[in-house]
């Protein structure tokens, strides 16, 4: 068919209020993927493997204080210094699932009161995923699964402000997913657009940045 063999990875990201579901369907995403015979990553931000990862780490968990836009642009950092790994990888025709991503960012900072437009900026140039998959769930039925961890942002009221700031967000690209349908039903929807996805990047389409 018209499938490039030396064409790039899919960039898909995974978005979605905490206890959504986004690491269970990125892992089962990754395996189906795989299966098929691609090659594809897991890959999460936070990324706390690195020096600035570890700060935001000791943030989340309560162990330092940090200013609201100090943290946010460790979170950038945080993605800046992934990028040319990134861009590599999905060159080399490796997709990436990616577990929250600059969407993240923004819903959780302007959920604190930050300026939308200056929580968008830091942002720009980083590579935009291909698709964003969103796991869409009321904050009050994620806090019945099975309750919050006990990091910073895992309280319902703050969850709220996040729901509402990831609504301001969403664009009609975004494929928004009924978070609270079986998992099995859930991951279907997910490999299917995905696939389609992967698809065109297989055809030819080029990597963008962030905001376009
Ligand atoms: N978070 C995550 C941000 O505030 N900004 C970001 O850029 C990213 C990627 O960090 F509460 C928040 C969202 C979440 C917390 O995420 C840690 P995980 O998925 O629980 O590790």
């Amino acid at each position: 068919d018209d499938v490039n063999t030396d064409s790039r990875g899919a960039c898909i990201v995974l978005e979605g209020l905490d206890r959504s579901g986004k690491t269970s369907q990125s892992t089962r995403l990754v395996s189906y993927l795989e299966g098929l015979g691609h090659s594809a990553e897991l890959w999460r931000f936070p990324d706390r493997t690195t020096n600035v990862g570890q700060m935001i780490s000791s943030y989340l968990s309560n162990e330092s204080q940090l200013d609201d836009h100090t943290v946010h642009l460790l979170f950038s950092a945080n993605r800046w210094e992934k990028r040319s790994s990134m861009e590599k990888k999905l060159k080399a025709g490796t997709s990436l699932i990616i577990d929250r991503y600059s969407f993240s960012e923004v819903a959780f900072s302007s959920a604190k009161g930050l300026d939308f437009d200056w929580c968008k900026a830091p942002e720009i140039g980083l590579l935009a995923p291909d698709l964003v998959l969103y796991l869409d769930i009321p904050p009050e039925k994620a806090a019945e699964r099975g309750g919050y961890g006990t990091e910073r942002y895992e309280k319902l009221e703050f969850q709220r402000k996040v729901a509402d700031c990831y609504k301001v967000l969403r664009d009609p690209s975004w494929k928004v997913i009924v978070a609270q349908l079986p998992i099995e039903e859930i991951s279907k929807q997910v490999q299917e657009v995905s696939l389609e996805c992967l698809k065109q990047c297989r055809k030819g389409k080029q990597l963008s940045l962030l905001w376009s």
